[in-house]
């Protein structure tokens, strides 16, 4: 991905003026739409946005407008946007940070603002707890409760990245690093290493001469990378990132200790603690210098990360692997399985097209995905017409859409696009589509949108009970940072799919990650197929494809665990199973 930093840094922009223009109130609703789209828009650009602005095809972007191409241009052309000073400057703009959490909307925050002369985050905190918002008019205590609960969910995405968020920040200064000639050899460590969801900071080991140390930290702490400098030293530093204001540390070693400081620095700690116990009992200690015999101090391995754990009579694992969840007992018995794999993946089941809310034609992701991977088959997966805001299609339009399928499969001169739908589950079990309709389709996503309040258990049950569903999507619900997963008990749940042959979606959008890591081990402990998707509404989004593909690794997944990693006629099979075996649609538990 050509993406040097500028999507990022124009998308956060963009965010920004909808909200102010969101807070300037419903005179500039439009604008603030406007700026909301061209936001999400280059976000998933899957080139460098100056690229588009620099061959002037910056009006060939769906969602860009003239006058939005212009401030393209102008930050572009100058490193800033002199509608967004100005706008900045007439607004409390802490207080707009606010709106990105659940509970805080424009009107109140303007109204905390204008009554109680608030204009801080820590002010606002205060007045919260101290009940001088809850004695405002309209507001009460339930509300501040339901303020206080949202501020609780946004310090996990304050304190902590989002993996897809680390993924792009952890490459691009990694790059920066390698293009230093004095570098030997760089990678990522930590937690990003190992893929975790969230990421606290970013870790980045890199193996260079003794001499050429302190040029590396130069550059590293140097302005061109660094907003402030947190720690410095002859080894290792610790810098705020002047891009996104996030966290890396670097640490610096000899080539011959990288395979020790890579395992180190890779951890987890609770994998480290217990390889360490084990190491002591062998009559060996492991530190981030290498591996040494206990009695003699004689350094027996380190140079590569596989000679420490063949040292210690253990087979290597993935990084995934290491949280000390018997991993290390695995792979003392030579059992560590060979994980799916990106190369594995042969089709995304779930994507959406402008025929309900996706930004794109079905025409512009058939080319874009035959361009950019491997992929035997894309489902093309719009929403069903009770997720109005999403613009779900109602029974005509999927007969419409169907045609318009074939078309361009026939343009194709191959079966690429297949026919899907995500289709609302009701709040009684039922499906928001006929199943004259559903039966139509290649395959059927089936997923929760509303009524969060409620215990979900029943509902999605019902839905794995309809012989025309494939897989149940997104199947918490969770969004990282603002939702907590719904009430479900998922135990049940994985009863039900495997009874029903469902399948169960890991969904890769960054902050659904649904399921999570626990839960498709749990998922594939139970034998549950499951796929990997990217729901993509634009085309940079199918690379999340990484993150998902990491979740399954994390969850110790094989290729064998997931079904997408098979040719469109296993998958087909899959669901044709289900309809065989579903003969009546009467209760199959
Ligand atoms: P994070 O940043 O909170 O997402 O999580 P990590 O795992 O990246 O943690 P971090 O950045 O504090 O440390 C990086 C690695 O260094 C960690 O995964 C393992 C190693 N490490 C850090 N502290 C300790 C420790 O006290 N003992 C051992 N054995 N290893 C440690
Ligand atoms: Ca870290
Ligand atoms: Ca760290
Ligand atoms: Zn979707």
């Amino acid at each position: 991905m050509a993406d040097s930093g500028n999507n990022g840094k124009l998308a956060a922009i963009f965010h920004n003026m909808a909200e102010i223009y969101r807070y300037l109130g419903s005179g500039e609703r439009f604008r603030a739409l406007a700026y909301d789209k061209a936001s999400r828009v280059i976000a998933s650009l899957p080139d460098d946005i100056g690229i588009y602005a620099r061959g002037k095809k910056l009006d060939e972007i769906p969602g860009i407008g003239e006058g939005i191409a212009g401030k393209i241009e102008e930050y572009i052309a100058t490193g800033t946007i002199k509608k967004y000073d100005e706008l900045h400057k007439a607004v409390p703009f802490e207080l707009l940070e606010m709106m990105d959490v659940t509970g805080f909307g424009p009107r109140s925050l303007k109204r905390i603002h204008s009554e109680l002369k608030i204009n801080t985050k820590e002010k606002l905190i205060e007045a919260l707890n101290n009940g001088s918002i809850a004695r405002m008019k309209g507001f009460g205590a339930k509300k501040v409760e339901n303020m206080l609960r949202g501020l609780k969910l946004h310090k996990t995405v304050e304190d902590r990245m989002l993996l897809w968020e680390a993924l792009q920040t952890g490459d691009r200064t990694l790059d920066k690093l390698k293009q230093l000639k004095q570098v030997k050899k760089a990678g990522l460590a930590g937690s990003l290493r190992r893929m975790k969801e969230t990421i606290g900071d970013i870790d980045i080991l890199a193996a260079c001469e003794g001499k050429d140390r302190k040029k590396i930290v130069d550059f590293f702490t140097s302005p061109a990378l660094a907003k402030y400098v947190i720690a410095r030293g002859d080894t290792k530093a610790s810098i705020v990132l002047k891009d996104n204001g996030r966290q890396v540390d670097l640490r610096l070693v000899d080539e011959d200790q990288w395979g020790s400081a890579l395992q180190y620095f890779t951890g987890s700690k609770e994998h480290n603690i217990h390889l360490r116990t084990l190491a002591r009992n062998k009559g060996y200690k492991i530190s981030e210098y290498g591996l040494f015999t206990i009695n003699d101090d004689l350094r027996v391995a380190g140079r590569a990360e596989e000679e420490i754990y063949k040292k210690l009579g253990l087979q290597i694992m993935p990084p995934e692997m290491r949280e000390d969840k018997g991993e290390i007992e695995l792979s003392a018995k030579g059992k560590i399985p060979e994980l799916v794999s990106v190369a594995d993946i042969k089709g995304d089941l779930h994507s959406h097209s402008v025929w309900s809310d996706g930004a794109r034609t079905i025409d512009e992701l058939a080319k874009y995905v035959r361009e950019n991977y491997k992929y035997e088959y894309l489902v093309i997966s719009d929403h069903s017409k009770s997720a109005r805001i999403a613009g779900g299609m109602n029974e005509k339009e999927v007969l419409r859409q169907m045609k318009e399928i074939d078309r361009i499969n026939n343009n194709l001169g191959a079966a690429f696009i297949k026919k899907g739908m995500e289709v609302d589950i009701l709040p009684d079990g039922k499906l928001d589509m006929a199943d004259e309709i559903l039966s139509q389709l290649d395959w059927v996503t089936a997923s929760v949108h509303s009524n969060f309040g409620k215990d979900n258990t029943g509902r999605i049950i019902g839905a794995c009970q309809n012989r025309y569903v494939c897989c149940i999507g997104h199947p918490t619900g969770r969004l990282i940072g603002s939702r907590e997963p719904y009430k479900v008990n998922m135990e049940e749940v994985f009863g039900a799919a495997k009874a029903t042959g469902t399948a169960l979606e890991i969904n890769a959008q960054p902050q659904r990650m649904d399921l999570n890591d626990e839960m498709a081990m749990r998922a594939r402990e139970t034998g549950i197929a499951l796929v990997i998707t990217t729901d993509s509404h634009d085309l940079g989004q199918f690379a999340y494809m990484k993150a998902g593909v990491a979740i399954a690794r994390r969850g110790w997944c094989k290729a064998s665990n997931v079904l997408n990693t098979l040719s469109w006629n296993e998958v087909s099979r899959f669901a044709q199973k289900k309809r065989m075996k579903a003969k009546s649609p009467a209760p199959l538990l």
